[in-house]
């Protein structure tokens, strides 16, 4: 954008009269940009969750129909949040050039415009679940900076092109250096305000601080790798998953910064006393190892959305008989500091023979934040959507005709066990291969009863039965390989794993929606000669 649209064309008396409403349009950007940034500054101070730009990205992710979400996510995959919140950038950016050609045009429908665009802000953020009592305050005082900003940006625009109208070079001068100056400083301040307000707001200093000073009580029974367990073959995925390796899925837009000091989680609904435990009432129950694999219902066949772990923690049916659960129910709806719920049926939680925890830690570490710190759910045997709540705070006990979880009006099963899979991982689609001894591996999970048996299938050729990698339990996956001597040309490579109770996996292909995908892998390989 040139600045220099209005010029005294040096003696003469003609003033050029400036583009009135391309100014009008960077007035209104302008005090967008001050809106947004008095939020934050006064977010970082008074109420952290109140930022505009996130609770209005948040209610987007909530009301986006899932065919969209899955759209978004293919293309831009793990990048899909900050995709978002471009686009909620651009459209206010849109939205407030709009509203600045309004002010100059018809004055004060501009003004208005911004006034309902922190009004609708507001009403984003005092709706989230967590917002605070002051969680009002930072958007509007954030409207009025901008309103005011608004106003008077274009009251000196409208002078300084009256003044350019009657060739009165002065007062046009003057009103263009006093436009040009003030959105200027504006613009610039509201951008140096805002963002270092975020990066305040969203810096996890404290918490952080609480992570690293964090001292667990040790396991009183931990899970041993067992030899054999991890084969390390070129491309194959490690039995354990590092957690900087391991998937995330969440509607977080932030990750929530929870401090283990003031969290709490309370147990509610249909049981015979409420409880509520603290960060070391529950650490204090005792602590012991588990080794569970997370899957995403999300994953595709032959997909990378599971992740194995150790993971450290309390078993949930023991929090559960604590509170007493009454005879009815059949459901427990976790709800996470953000608002997000899972559906857990009430037998999965309850069941002595499975595993389901408030997991603290993740292969030794205390949780990470984007996997749930300081407290979530593992459920052996469940997709995540259903059981997996991070940050989790919340457990009410229900019934599952009264009460409804997250992704359930949005298309996925209310329940949904994870269904048995098994995948290639090397070769890979496309990856050059020399002809001769290569060996084929991969990953096979069969939550909660484990895999018997892995079986590959070349150019739709016999099945043959793959060795397996010693399994940790029957709530991890296991590695299987194969050796093969491949002959130069294309060639397909099936897989089908079959579980301990005899079952084979579902052939039939099926989408991810609403319960998970199906199908065997068949991938094409290329060999050379
Ligand atoms: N609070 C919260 N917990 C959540 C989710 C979420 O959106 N919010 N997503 C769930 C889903 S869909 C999955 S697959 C797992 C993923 O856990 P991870 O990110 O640690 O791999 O978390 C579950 N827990
Ligand atoms: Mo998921």
């Amino acid at each position: 954008m040139t600045i220099d649209t209005a010029t005294h064309t040096d003696d003469t008396t003609r003033v050029r009269r400036p583009h009135g409403w391309i100014w009008a349009a960077f007035a209104g950007i302008a005090s967008a940009a001050v809106l947004l940034a008095v939020a934050e500054l006064f977010a970082a101070l008074v109420a952290r969750s109140a930022s505009p730009v996130l609770a209005v990205g948040s209610f987007i992710v909530d009301i986006v129909p899932r065919p969209l979400k899955e759209l978004a996510i293919t293309l831009f995959g793990e990048t899909d949040k900050i995709a978002l919140l471009a686009g909620v950038g651009v459209g206010a950016a849109v939205a407030a050039a709009v509203a600045g050609i309004a002010q100059y045009r018809f004055r004060p429908v501009g003004a208005v415009l911004i006034g309902i665009g922190g009004a609708l802000a507001t009403a984003a953020i005092i709706t989230r679940a967590g917002a605070g009592a002051l969680a009002w305050l930072p958007p509007v005082l954030g409207t009025i900076a901008g309103i005011f900003v608004l106003v008077f940006a274009v009251s000196r625009l409208q002078r300084w092109v009256a003044a350019a109208r009657e060739h009165d070079a002065q007062v046009a001068g003057a009103n263009r250096r006093q436009f040009l100056l003030f959105t200027g400083i504006t613009t610039v301040g509201a951008v140096l305000v805002g963002v270092g307000s975020r990066i305040l707001n969203a810096t996890t200093a404290s918490v952080a601080a609480a992570r690293d000073a964090l001292r667990l009580p040790s396991a009183r029974t931990t899970v041993t790798v067992p030899d054999g367990a991890n084969w390390e073959i070129d491309g194959l995925t490690p039995i354990i998953t590092p957690n900087d390796d391991f998937y995330r899925v969440d509607t977080a837009l932030t990750v929530p910064n929870v401090d283990p000091t003031t969290w709490r989680l309370s147990i509610e609904g249909m049981v015979d006393t409420p409880i509520e435990l603290s960060f070391d009432d529950l650490v204090g129950m005792g602590l012991d190892e588990y080794g569970v694999t997370l899957t995403c219902v999300s994953n595709e066949v032959g997909g990378g959305l599971v992740g194995n772990a150790i993971w450290t923690g309390v078993p949930i049916r023991d929090v559960l008989r604590m509170a007493g659960v009454q005879a009815d129910a059949d459901m427990v709806l976790s709800e996470s500091v953000d608002g997000y719920t899972a559906s857990t049926p009430l037998s999965s939680l309850t069941d002595d023979n499975l595993d389901a925890i408030f997991a603290v830690a993740m292969n030794g570490e205390p949780l990470p934040f984007d996997h749930g710190f300081p407290v979530r759910m593992v459920v052996p045997g469940l997709y995540g959507y259903v059981s997996a709540t991070k940050w989790v705070t919340k457990l009410t006990v229900t019934r599952f005709d009264r009460d409804e979880a997250y992704w359930t009006p949005r298309g996925y099963s209310a329940e949904a066990p994870i269904k048995m899979s098994s995948r290639v991982d090397t070769p890979k689609i496309g990856a050059p291969i020399a002809a001769g001894a290569i060996v084929i591996a991969g990953m096979a999970w069969a939550q909660p009863v484990g895999v018997e048996k892995v079986e590959v299938s070349i150019d739709d050729g016999d099945w043959q039965e793959t060795q397996l990698s010693t399994p940790i339990n029957d709530q991890s996956w296991v590695q299987w390989k194969l050796d093969w001597n491949a002959d130069p040309g294309s060639h397909y490579i099936a897989v089908r794993a079959t579980d301990k109770q005899g079952n084979l996996q579902v052939q039939d292909q099926a989408p991810i929606a609403p319960d998970g995908s199906s199908g065997w892998q068949r991938t094409l390989v290329t060999v050379s000669s």
